[in-house]
C-alpha cells in the first residue's frame, strides 16, 4: 500500500486505546499523530461533525470518526483475523461487551480520572502539548485547562456527583477483581484472540485506569491479570489467536454478563423512554441533544443517576441489527443464553430508526 492511515488519537483518551488496538492487532499500515488542537476543533469538526478524537484519515484521504464505525469499516478492508466472532453467542457477547466498555464504565474513567487531583499534572501536561506543539508551556497550561474544565462540565450529567462517588468506588474494584479472576484463565475475554469487546473495554482500562497515576496504583497495578491483559492489548500479537471453539463463553464472565443485564439493560430502557419521549416534539433529522433527562438504574448494591444519552440507542441498534440478521437458530441461541441472565428483553426493544451525526443522533426519516 502506498500511503498508511493516519491515526489522530492522544495516549490521554479513551477512545483512542479502543482504536490503537485495533489498528496494532490488525497490523494495519499506520502512523499515529497527536491530534493538535487545529486537527480536533476545525478539521476534524468540518470532515466528522465533531470535535473528537480518535479520528482515522484513509489513505484515500476519508476521514473516519467513531471508534465502533472505523472497526466495522475496517473489518471489511482487513478481513483477516476477524474481531467480531463468527458464532452467535459470542459474536452478541462481543458486541455487548464492546457497549459496555464504550458507554458504562465511562462515569467509572471521569471519576477515576477528575476525582482524583494527582491524576492532574499528567492531564495538563499532555494535553497541553497535544494541543500546541511548539507553542510556550504557559500556553499549553493555558489550553490544557480549558480542556481539563470542558471535561469536568460533564461529570454531573454522567452522574459523577458527591452523593454516587462510594457506589462508583464500590463497583468498579468489585467488577475489576472479577475480571482479575477472569483474566487469570485467559489471556482476553472469549479466548486468545482480542474481540471487539475487548477492544471497547480497553477505551477505561488503559488510559483513565490503567495509565493517569492514582487509579494505575491503586486500582490496575494491584489486579496483575487486568494489568497484562491491558498490557498485552497495547502490544498485541498481529493477527494471532483464536475465539474460543464451540461458541462458548467462558464461565469467569457470568457475572460480567449478569451485572450487564441487571445494571446496562435498565439503564438502555431508560434511555429509550427518554428518547422516545423527546422525539415526540422534534423534528426527524435534528440531532438531539448530547444528554436527555434523568433516569435511575442499579449499579452494584445500589441505584445510579445520570442524564439519558441518546447515543447509545444507536450501538444498541448496531447490535440488533447484527441479531436480526443471523438465521432463526442462531437467534434462538442468542435469546436462550439472554434468558439465563434475565435479559432477552433486549432482543425486542423497539428503537426508533437512528443515524449518528458526529457524537449525536438524529430520527431517520420513516420510509
Ligand atoms: N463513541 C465515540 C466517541 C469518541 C469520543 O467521545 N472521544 C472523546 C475523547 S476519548 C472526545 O473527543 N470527546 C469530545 C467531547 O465529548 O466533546 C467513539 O467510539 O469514537
Amino acid at each position: 500500500m502506498s500511503k498508511p492511515f493516519v491515526h489522530y488519537a492522544w495516549h490521554l483518551s479513551y477512545f483512542s486505546g479502543k482504536s490503537r488496538a485495533y489498528l496494532r492487532y490488525k497490523d494495519i499500515p499506520h502512523v499515529e499523530k497527536v491530534i493538535d488542537y487545529y486537527t480536533f476543533a476545525i478539521r476534524a469538526k468540518k470532515r466528522t461533525q465533531a470535535a473528537v478524537m480518535p479520528v482515522i484519515v484513509t489513505p484515500e484521504g476519508e476521514w473516519l470518526q467513531d471508534t465502533s464505525h472505523i472497526i466495522d469499516r475496517l473489518e471489511q478492508r482487513f478481513p483477516e483475523s476477524p474481531v467480531v466472532p463468527a458464532t452467535p453467542v459470542q459474536r452478541m457477547a462481543a458486541y455487548l461487551l464492546e457497549l459496555w466498555g464504550d458507554e458504562w464504565w465511562l462515569p467509572v474513567a471521569m471519576w477515576t480520572r477528575w476525582c482524583h487531583p494527582e491524576n492532574y499534572p499528567l492531564f495538563l501536561h499532555d494535553a497541553g502539548t497535544g494541543l500546541l506543539p511548539y507553542f510556550p508551556r504557559f500556553l499549553q497550561n493555558r489550553l490544557g485547562a480549558t480542556a481539563a474544565n470542558q471535561m469536568r462540565a460533564h461529570l454531573p450529567g454522567l452522574g459523577v456527583v458527591a452523593p454516587q462517588l462510594p457506589t462508583i468506588d464500590r463497583w468498579t474494584r468489585d467488577m475489576l477483581d472479577r475480571l482479575d479472576a477472569h483474566f487469570a484463565t485467559l489471556p482476553f475475554l472469549l479466548g486468545d484472540r482480542p474481540s471487539i469487546g475487548d477492544l471497547g473495554l480497553l477505551g477505561p482500562l488503559y488510559a483513565h485506569l490503567g495509565r493517569d497515576p492514582w487509579s494505575k496504583r491503586e486500582l490496575i497495578d494491584p489486579r496483575r491479570h487486568v494489568r497484562a491483559w491491558v498490557d498485552r492489548m497495547n502490544q498485541p500479537r498481529p493477527l494471532s489467536g483464536a475465539f474460543l471453539p464451540g461458541d462458548q463463553i467462558p464461565a469467569t464472565l457470568q457475572p460480567v454478563f449478569a451485572a450487564m443485564c441487571r445494571e446496562m439493560l435498565p439503564m438502555i430502557e431508560g434511555v429509550l423512554r427518554e428518547t422516545r419521549a423527546k422525539l415526540a416534539d422534534w423534528p426527524v433529522g435534528k440531532p438531539l441533544p448530547r444528554g436527555l433527562g434523568e433516569i435511575e438504574f442499579p449499579m452494584g448494591e445500589g441505584r445510579y443517576r445520570r442524564a439519558a444519552p441518546p447515543y447509545i440507542l444507536w450501538m444498541v441498534q448496531r447490535l440488533l441489527d447484527t441479531y436480526r440478521s443471523l438465521p432463526a437458530g442462531d437467534q434462538a441461541k442468542v435469546r436462550a443464553w439472554l434468558a439465563g441472565f434475565d435479559g432477552e428483553r433486549l432482543l425486542t426493544l423497539e428503537i426508533p430508526r437512528l443515524r449518528r451525526v458526529g457524537l449525536r443522533v438524529a430520527a431517520e426519516p420513516t420510509a
